[in-house]
């Protein structure tokens, strides 16, 4: 008879970790062929003394990102992302974008992440800023090594018996979160690059914990790159303001460069809009960014807010 495991852990290509009384390793059947995820459920079924994994439950939802090979699948059956950043000179709107539209995408809840918010009095400036340009995003605070900023906060977005995973890039802190929540330091944690407070890719391989309640989180490696598809509606969900307004330009193909009548233009000469989004936005869309179109040449150098919070310190 199948019984139905839990994937905890994937090891090359035919090997999966399942969550027995014990953690266990066992080796995909032949017939299954679909790449398995870690947060799968597996159907297994014994052979000859050897338990195997013959076939995936369907999932509730994958998240997915698009790499050099085309879309690779990261996780599965996940009901709440974490996206963790720290508030350093690591912190990164743009990336942060990309991490918000793939976990859209997935339709999983979605809460941004502050770590070490130890390290600056200006955390609460970093939370304007995911709000202002994530309009409904849930944020709070974290650290681990200052107990004003209980971790456990999280547990109002997660609830027993489901499932959270935890992405962000390399060195944002989230094994050593992840280590709170477990009350045992076993996941390897590294100090951050001096010069630009990076990580070192420290995680290599996504793995699914269960914490004591029932609830179960998957701990991933930093991603290096977060491709998107330019056609994903999520881009316009996070860009509203200017596909909205987009809409309004004298002609319906306009590329915002040098077209009469383009709204876009405008709002960016008035003040209205902010010329490095609009550039990200075109940049996830696949267009050419604005730099060298704009009539006034390189815009004169205003600096950005997240620029400005960085020197303060
Ligand atoms: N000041 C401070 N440092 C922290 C905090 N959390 C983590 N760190 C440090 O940040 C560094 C990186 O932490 P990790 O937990 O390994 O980061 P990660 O996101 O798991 O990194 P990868 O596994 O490479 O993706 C370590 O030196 C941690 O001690 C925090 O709340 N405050
Ligand atoms: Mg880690
Ligand atoms: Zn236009």
């Amino acid at each position: 008879m199948d019984e139905v495991y839990r994937c905890t852990g994937v090891f090359g290509h035919r090997m999966v970790q399942i969550e027995k009384e014990e953690p266990a390793k066992i080796e995909c059947h032949a017939k299954l062929t679909e790449t398995v995820l870690v947060g799968d459920y597996l159907k297994c079924k014994e052979i000859g003394n050897q338990l195997y994994a013959t076939e995936i439950v369907k999932r509730t939802n994958v998240i997915k990102r698009i790499n050099f090979s085309g879309n690779q699948l990261l996780a599965a059956n996940v009901d709440v992302i974490f996206i963790v950043t720290s508030v350093n000179n690591d912190f990164n709107i743009s990336r942060l974008e990309r991490y918000y539209i793939i976990a859209r995408e997935s339709g999983a809840r979605i809460c941004f992440t502050l770590s070490k918010c130890d390290l600056t009095e200006h955390y609460m400036e970093y939370q304007k800023l995911l709000k202002k340009n994530f309009h409904d995003a849930d944020v709070v605070n974290t650290s681990v090594y200052d107990s004003e900023f209980d971790c456990t906060v999280l547990y109002e977005f997660w609830n027993h018996d489901e499932t959270a995973i935890f992405i962000g890039s390399s060195g944002v802190g989230k094994s050593s979160l992840l280590n709170i929540l477990l009350e045992n330091y076993i996941i390897k944690v590294q100090g951050i690059r001096k010069k630009d407070d990076r990580g070192r890719h420290t995680t290599t391989s996504r793995q699914l914990y269960n914490l004591k309640d029932n609830r179960c989180i998957i701990d991933t490696p930093g991603l290096r790159s977060i491709g998107i598809s330019a056609s994903n509606s999520n881009i316009e969900t996070v860009f509203s303001d200017i596909a909205e307004l987009e809409k309004n330009c004298r002609f319906s193909d306009c590329s915002h460069s040098n077209e009469p009548g383009c709204v876009v233009l405008h709002a960016i000469e008035s003040g209205a809009l902010d010329e490095e989004r609009v550039e990200r936005y075109l940049k996830l869309k696949g267009k050419d960014g604005l730099r060298h179109k704009l009539k006034y040449g390189k815009p004169h150098q205003r600096q950005s807010a997240v620029k400005q919070l960085k020197k303060r310190k």
